[in-house]
């Protein structure tokens, strides 16, 4: 039985992504993408804009001031008096869609959780759950707190929604008595999907208004080199964010358990921003959002290079010919690498794969500069007939060196003689015309042997087989 493995000339690559430490209040949306392809339709690695993934992404928090019916709660107004105003909260008043909505900066929405009389102190601990829906590469992790930062707090994060939950990062005054870890804001190479404990955040001052950012990257040695970083790439990946509020900061006076005291301590955080693009691998300059089966609206990426997947993460049904990469910021892998084509090879050669012929090249999706149609270069679709000749021609003499003497069917192009002449040097055996036969009709093959004939008589060779791989 004779097999031919068709050998089409794209293949996937990989991408990495800028750190950036921005802080801004929630911004809808920030900096642009990158297009999948440039004005000459070549692929190069895209990505989709920087966003605030979180804003008006709802929230879950295990504790909301005013859920229980409504509570009083005292503010501190001043760190040396400690003054007290207190009010009540009502159900909704602080609910957690304040985490992540669009306020005015100077005065703040916020969510609230209840108070230290209501025991959300040490060892009971508050839980904000954000879910995506899909993955992200997050560049930050953003709180705006309305209150003095939490004494301990933990970031963690999911990269599959079943996933277990991955610990991002701990702050805390206290890192080794609350979560075993030493204070520190480093990591080492072989290390650096290590969450680290930092005290930086926990001090009772600002009473309110602080900040904490956290920045995926920030500390990481492989963060100067992300694209080769699997690491790293895996590192910043997630579905799902929690804080965990595991203990609040206080001036130490709630020991003599003044109701009046003990209602001025809780969590309140007036925003949640998250600083991500959209994962896309590489092949998709935008995420678009898509209604599921069960009529649930989730965003996926809109991928190009024929790839598919929620994340681009697979290649398109019948896009099999290359595995599936990342793209990168060199190489958005349209062509196979030279890598590649060895592997290829070296599978073709081997007598028990039984493979009789290669056909080299199918279409290109790319779109070479000395186009005469830049117009319809713009569109979406495969490329076959002139300007793919040289591509595929190139491709032959390279696979022709690979392989150990399996014939190669030389396509691409072809529309005289002479076309088919380059192809058999090159080191096809056999040639095939597909676009100039919709052209030129069937004359044109009777015009291309003649014409061939006669080239092969110039340079001495007395049949097709003698001039084959002949290029110089
Ligand atoms: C309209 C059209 C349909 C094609 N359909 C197939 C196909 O079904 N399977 C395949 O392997 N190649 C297909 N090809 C690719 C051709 O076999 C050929 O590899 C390619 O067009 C390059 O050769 P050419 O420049 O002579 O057209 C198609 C090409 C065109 C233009
Ligand atoms: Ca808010």
């Amino acid at each position: 039985m004779c097999s031919i493995v068709p050998l089409t000339i794209f293949s996937f690559g990989l991408f990495g992504l800028s750190v950036s430490q921005s802080v801004d209040q929630t911004p809808a949306t920030g900096w642009g993408g990158i297009r999948c392809y440039d004005k000459f339709r070549n692929p190069q690695r895209c990505i989709p804009e920087f966003e605030n993934a979180a804003f008006n992404v709802l929230i879950e928090a295990t504790n909301t001031c005013g859920d229980n019916g409504p509570i009083e709660f005292c503010r501190q107004t001043d760190i040396s008096e400690v003054k007290k105003s207190c009010q009540l909260c009502y159900p909704n008043q602080h609910h957690a869609k304040y985490l992540t909505d669009f306020h005015n900066q100077d005065e703040p929405t916020r969510w609230q959780s209840e108070t230290m009389m209501e025991n959300i102190q040490h060892p009971n601990q508050v839980n904000l759950t954000l879910h995506l829906g899909k993955a992200f590469d997050i560049t930050y992790i953003r709180l705006w707190f309305y209150c003095p930062r939490p004494e301990s707090f933990a970031i963690y994060k999911r990269t599959k929604e079943d996933g277990p939950w991955i610990p991002y990062q701990y702050y805390s005054a206290s890192c080794r008595d609350t979560y075993g870890l030493p204070d520190t804001t480093r990591t080492i190479r072989g290390e650096e999907t290590r969450a680290l404990c930092k005290s930086e955040y926990s001090d009772i001052s600002p009473l309110t208004g602080g900040n904490a950012a956290f920045s995926t990257l920030e500390g990481r040695p492989s963060a100067y080199n992300f694209d080769a970083s699997a690491e790293l790439q895996e590192w910043v990946t997630a579905t799902d964010i929690r804080i965990t509020l595991d203990r609040l900061n206080t001036f130490g006076e709630e020991v003599f358990g003044v109701e009046q005291v003990l209602r001025s301590y809780f969590y309140a955080i007036a925003d949640v921003a998250l600083g991500a693009r959209c994962k896309c691998n590489g092949h998709a300059s935008e995420c678009i959002s898509s209604i599921g089966m069960d009529g649930s609206r989730r965003r996926v990426c809109k991928c190009e290079h024929n790839t598919a997947g929620p994340d681009c993460n697979d290649c398109l049904p019948f896009y099999h010919d290359a595995p599936w990469k990342r793209a990168t910021a060199k190489n958005a892998h349209e062509y196979l690498s030279y890598e590649e084509r060895k592997d290829i090879a070296e599978i073709i050669n081997k007598k028990e794969c039984k493979v009789d012929g290669l056909i080299i090249s199918n279409t290109t999706i790319s779109r070479p500069e000395n186009l005469h149609c830049k117009k319809e270069a713009l569109e979406a679709g495969d490329l076959s007939g002139r300007p793919l000749k040289e591509m595929s021609t190139i491709m032959i003499a390279d696979m022709y060196k690979l392989l150990n003497g399996i014939p190669i069917i030389g396509v691409g192009g072809i529309d005289s003689g002479e076309d088919a002449y380059e192809k058999i040097k090159a080191g096809a055996k056999v040639v095939q015309i597909y676009t100039s036969l919709i052209y030129n009709g069937p004359p044109v093959v009777t015009q291309i042997k003649k014409d061939l004939v006669k080239l092969l008589e110039k340079d001495g060779y007395k049949n097709i087989e003698e001039a084959v791989g002949k290029r110089s």
